[in-house]
């Protein structure tokens, strides 16, 4: 594949770039941190997305230097937004998205304390993203980093919740903090009235998760009728269209005028 060969002098080269979404406290509308997205500016092909790009990364090893990368880049970005006030008294966190193998990375642990050490940014504004089918799957050994990084204050997200056949058991095993409800279930939330049984499904996976002591992330907010909804459902912040676009790291300066 001429995209994979490729992928290594894109690293050297400096063609990734990383957008930045913001993430919404439900409460009061304000910004509580935002996800890094890769983006790959290809010379010939133009943006690609990661869908793209992260798996070739992924089968062929380069997403541990490349996600080694992103890493370095949010944190050092959340560390900015924080020296300049961005996010008022409650400093803003990044949310970076690990791949499966970046798991199985023996170094995992001991470069993620290093990024944040040299960066100066404290472990509780990192929160790392892993996706539920990749945890539900991982052993007690995979999961022995991320319990480590959760000790040292580092916050996990499990991402695209409720696409992976997760059982009560294995969320009480898992390190997190934080669950992210996949898409498909604001989508479900979409007509007006609201589907009744995607009503109930939320508001399942919602008062479980606070059972579990998680906050709850809903993705893909795309109107004001799913914010509410969602909202009197109880989810604590929200991201998605309707706040904003992935954007440039400049463009959370901007999504702060919304905050109450
Ligand atoms: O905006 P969007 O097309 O950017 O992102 C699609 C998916 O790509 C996201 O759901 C996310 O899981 C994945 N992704 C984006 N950035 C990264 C990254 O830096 N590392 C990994 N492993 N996945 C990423
Ligand atoms: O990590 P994850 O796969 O969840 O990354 C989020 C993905 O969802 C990114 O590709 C991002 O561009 C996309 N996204 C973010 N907000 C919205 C939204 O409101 N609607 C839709 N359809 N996609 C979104
Ligand atoms: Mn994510
Ligand atoms: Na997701």
């Amino acid at each position: 594949h001429t995209l994979t060969t490729h992928l290594p002098a894109a690293l050297e080269n400096e063609e990734f770039f990383i957008e930045y979404q913001p993430l919404v406290r439900m409460a009061d509308g304000s910004v509580e941190g935002a996800e890094a997205l890769v983006r790959w500016a290809h010379p010939r092909h133009g943006v690609l997305g990661p869908d793209r790009f992260i798996p070739l990364a992924e089968h062929t090893g380069l997403i541990v230097p490349l996600g080694r990368w992103v890493l370095e880049q949010a944190v050092r970005q959340a560390c900015e937004w924080q020296v300049r006030g961005i996010g008022g008294t409650r400093p803003l966190r990044v949310n970076v998205n690990l791949s499966p193998r970046q798991l199985r990375h023996q170094e995992l642990v001991s470069e993620t304390v290093a990024v944040l050490r040299d960066a100066g940014l404290d472990p509780s504004s990192l929160c790392l993203e892993v996706t539920e089918s990749a945890l539900i799957r991982a052993d007690d050994d995979e999961l022995k980093p991320l319990r480590r990084l959760a000790d040292l204050g580092v916050r996990i997200a499990l991402d695209d919740f409720g696409t992976g056949y997760s059982n009560l058991a294995s969320l009480r095993r898992l390190p997190a903090s934080t669950l992210k409800l996949d898409r498909s279930f604001t989508q479900g939330l979409q007509q007006d009235p609201a589907d009744p049984v995607d009503l109930k499904v939320v508001d399942g996976i919602v008062s479980l998760a606070h059972a579990l002591d998680l906050a709850v992330t809903v993705e893909g907010v795309e109107t004001a009728a799913q914010a509410a909804q969602l909202r009197r459902l109880g989810c604590d912040s929200a991201q998605g269209w309707y706040y904003a676009r992935p954007g440039p790291p400049e463009s959370l300066v901007c999504a702060m005028p919304m905050a109450a």
